[in-house]
């Protein structure tokens, strides 16, 4: 008789969603993974990546052993050596390196979104690089810009409650794929459409989202300010503001009239690239529609005035007044209303001396300039050398002799290929946890559900040993997994009331101890310094900014570099493929053939005076490098814009790059985030290279 049980999981990916899986396991292996129908955010149903999830556990090319590198760097030629070989390897030349000269802060440890798992994300990981007095690292590549715009505004980086949306009458989707990115939203917006709820998406890219809106507002990329700006003009010129409410729960929308005055809905189309009328009605159905509600998301705020785009918009709740109703405000994220106790995850008391910061964008740097120079990389939880902006610099860096470079990971990645040593990680079926979403409000445990596949360790476990190897002998460093969820459960928040280690265990998900129906600001009480929405902010003005809304032109924009653009004239955006996440499943077969091939959207006019036919190959360049990519003629994108889905291993990409080789290490406004959608390129026909160079056509 085959021994079955089903497991309660928790997706770890880097995602809003954050879904409650359950797993079928028969004699020890897992046969399938569904969505948790008791959950509510995942109502039963998985995305279309992680429902094939089991393909990626049981892949024929997971990582099982550690290995030595014996070719060149980026050669991908590996030998196979003991668990016993690799720590003691890495141990020494993390001690050499802790008493050399340098010290300690010449090791960088890198890592992003691969789990969003609190103990193999945030925990051990950072206890033991706090106690080696490594360099820090500011996690800036994915939503810094926003989040530090919506903390200057809102106070806190939580917002409506997803499953409110379905109360809604006007949803906006304001530079956000849901059908791709966040697709468990789809049904709340859904069951507010099917109650009349009218749909409004804002994005220069007409996405298969924007196909299922009612309204497109195909806006010009970085241009998303201009537009809530003269929004606020429509709406105080009309007197449909919530005057109560600002009086109540607001400070300096007095002072912000001479700012949007600026902006009439004229100059603003010109900016913007849309009609005067698309912004007058929309402001006016916006004021005038209740509930009213924003869905934002991390797309926009990509750019060089990102985080002044994701405030100009999250000042618009407050002057309508639609904070007050349930479905009504905004979300941009959920995860300040989780406040773990991170100095028990982290342990900061016990870091050696006062390690300097390194920002993870400004990594090809970090690797070719700083100094002290970075002598040892350790690489978990990312792929760097695939989804790091400027990679021709990266490259360089990951090239460099004198670096001494592990990278853990469940699979050979374009990272991995430049290892020293690398090392097999386990899956989110083999090792326990419990993942902190930011776009819900629940957190879900993660029970193991296979034993680790070869020899893959979690990183909770390679943590423990390297802690041990090098001699570390504090007691954080022997915690069990279930031991580190309870100290993350124990900071006080009452969001965190009756939240326990056993409840996880016993119950797979726990929602937040918060009302039922939870409308976050009707009354005001916004954890700001003034305790109200900041149109106008003290804060902002003390770190040297403008302290009211503002719009930040594109830093590469025909309008803002027209230099520039008469070499690189297209604006491209490389946002999310919806079946990959991130590098996470681009390398597998059957996402392979459901995103073919590394694309290009290009409008016909801009298709046609390059003479580009659909499905010719092109080359994509500017001065930080260049890509191949196959031209997708459309009208998808306007003139002048286009968009390549990303991210694709370089490794199977044509001539070995992706996109990333054009993006800029160029920093955003608010938060030093990553601008990868802020970016001048030339696309020109491949033949045409060769003919030039006097090769056959
Ligand atoms: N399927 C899938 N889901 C994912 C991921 C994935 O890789 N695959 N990744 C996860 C991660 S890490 C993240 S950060 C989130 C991101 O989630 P989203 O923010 O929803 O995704 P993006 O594709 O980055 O950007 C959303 C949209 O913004 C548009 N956009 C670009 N520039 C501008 C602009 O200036 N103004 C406006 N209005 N729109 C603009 C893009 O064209 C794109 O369609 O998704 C998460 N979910
Ligand atoms: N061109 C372009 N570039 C982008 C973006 C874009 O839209 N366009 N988006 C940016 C954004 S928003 C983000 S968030 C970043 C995402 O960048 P990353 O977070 O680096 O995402 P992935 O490339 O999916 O890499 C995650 C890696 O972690 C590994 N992993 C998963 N679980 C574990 C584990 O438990 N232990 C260990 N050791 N490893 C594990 C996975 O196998 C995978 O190789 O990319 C950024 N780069
Ligand atoms: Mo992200």
């Amino acid at each position: 008789m085959a021994q079955k049980k089903t497991v309660r999981a928790a997706c770890p990916h880097d995602c809003p969603d954050t879904c409650a899986m359950l797993i079928e396991v028969e004699d020890g292996r897992a046969v399938s993974v569904s969505g948790d129908p008791s959950h509510p955010p995942t109502q039963g149903f998985l995305c279309t990546k992680v429902a094939r999830y089991l393909e990626r556990v049981y892949n024929p090319d997971r990582l099982l052993y550690p290995m030595r590198r014996i070719g060149s760097k980026g050669e991908g030629r590996f030998e196979r050596i003991s668990w016993d070989q690799a720590l003691d390897e890495i141990a020494e030349r993390f001690q050499a390196l802790a008493e050399s000269k340098e010290g300690p802060e010449t090791i960088l440890p890198f890592r992003a979104g691969g789990t969003l798992g609190i103990v193999n994300g945030s925990s051990m990981d950072r206890r033991f690089f706090n106690r080696l007095g490594a360099s820090r690292l500011a996690l800036t590549i994915c939503s810094a810009a926003g989040s530090e715009a919506i903390r200057h505004t809102l106070g806190g980086v939580y917002g409506t409650d997803p499953e409110n949306f379905s109360r809604a009458r006007l949803i906006v989707l304001w530079g956000t794929n849901t059908l791709s990115t966040n697709v468990h939203l789809w049904p709340k917006i859904k069951e507010a459409k099917e109650k009349g709820a009218r749909v409004i998406g804002i994005d220069p890219y007409r996405t298969h989202t924007m196909d299922h809106c009612d309204q497109h507002i195909q806006i010009r990329p970085g241009t998303d300010a201009a537009l809530a700006l003269s929004m606020m003009n429509v709406i105080a010129s009309r007197g449909l503001q919530d005057t109560d409410y600002i009086e109540r729960h607001t400070i300096g929308f007095d002072r912000l009239g001479s700012r949007i005055s600026e902006f009439p809905p004229a100059r603003a189309a010109a900016i913007c690239g849309i009609t005067e009328e698309e912004i007058t009605n929309f402001a006016v159905e916006y004021a005038a529609t209740r509930p009213a509600v924003i869905r934002t998301n991390y797309g926009l705020q990509r750019h060089a005035g990102g985080g002044m785009a994701v405030r100009a918009i999250a000042c618009l709740p407050a002057i309508v007044g639609s904070w007050r109703d349930k479905g009504g405000g905004l979300l941009f994220a959920t995860g300040g209303m989780f406040k773990l106790n991170e100095p028990a995850l982290h342990r900061p008391d016990i870091t050696r001396g006062n390690p300097r910061t390194i920002n993870m964008t400004l990594l090809g740097e970090a690797l070719t300039e700083a100094a002290p120079p970075v002598k040892a990389l350790y690489v978990y939880n990312s792929n760097p050398g695939a989804v790091a902006p400027d990679q021709s610099k990266v490259d360089r860096g990951l090239r460099r002799e004198d670096l001494f470079t592990v990278v853990h990971d469940q699979f050979q990645t374009d990272t991995a290929d430049y290892a020293d040593i690398v090392l097999p990680a386990t899956t989110q079926l083999e090792h326990r946890d419990v993942v902190r979403p930011y776009g819900h409000y629940y957190l879900v445990y993660n029970e193991p559900a296979i034993a680790p596949l070869g020899e893959a360790k979690s990183n909770w476990e390679v943590f423990r040993l390297l802690a041990e190897r090098m001699g570390f002998k504090e007691d954080c460093f022997r915690d069990s997994e279930d031991e580190i969820i309870g100290q993350a459960l124990s900071s006080g928040d009452s969001a965190l009331e009756g939240v326990t280690v056993e409840r996880l265990k016993r119950e797979g998900w726990v929602r937040l101890n918060l009302p039922e129906v939870f409308a976050p600001f009707a009354d005001g009480g916004f954890p700001t310094p003034s305790g109200k929405c900041e149109l106008y902010s003290e804060g902002l003005a003390q770190i040297g900014l403008d302290p009211l809304p503002a719009y930040i032109p594109p830093r590469e924009s025909p309008d803002s570099a027209p230099a520039l653009a008469a070499r690189f004239p297209i604006q491209l955006l490389c946002p999310i493929a919806r079946t990959f996440l991130n590098t996470s499943f681009s390398h597998l077969e059957s996402f392979l053939k459901s995103e073919r091939t590394p694309f290009i959207t290009i409008n016909p006019e801009d298709a046609a005076s390059r003479s580009i036919a659909d499905g010719e190959l092109v080359r994509v360049w500017n001065d930080r490098g260049e890509c191949e990519l196959t031209a997708l003629v459309s009208t998808r994108v306007k003139t002048g814009v286009a968009v390549a889905p990303s991210t694709w291993w370089k490794k199977l990409s044509p001539g070995g790059r992706n996109v990333n080789s054009t993006t800029s290490q160029h920093l955003t406004d608010m938060g030093a985030g990553a601008t990868f959608y802020d970016n001048l390129v030339q696309v020109e026909k491949i033949t045409r290279r060769f003919a030039e160079a006097g090769g056959a056509d």
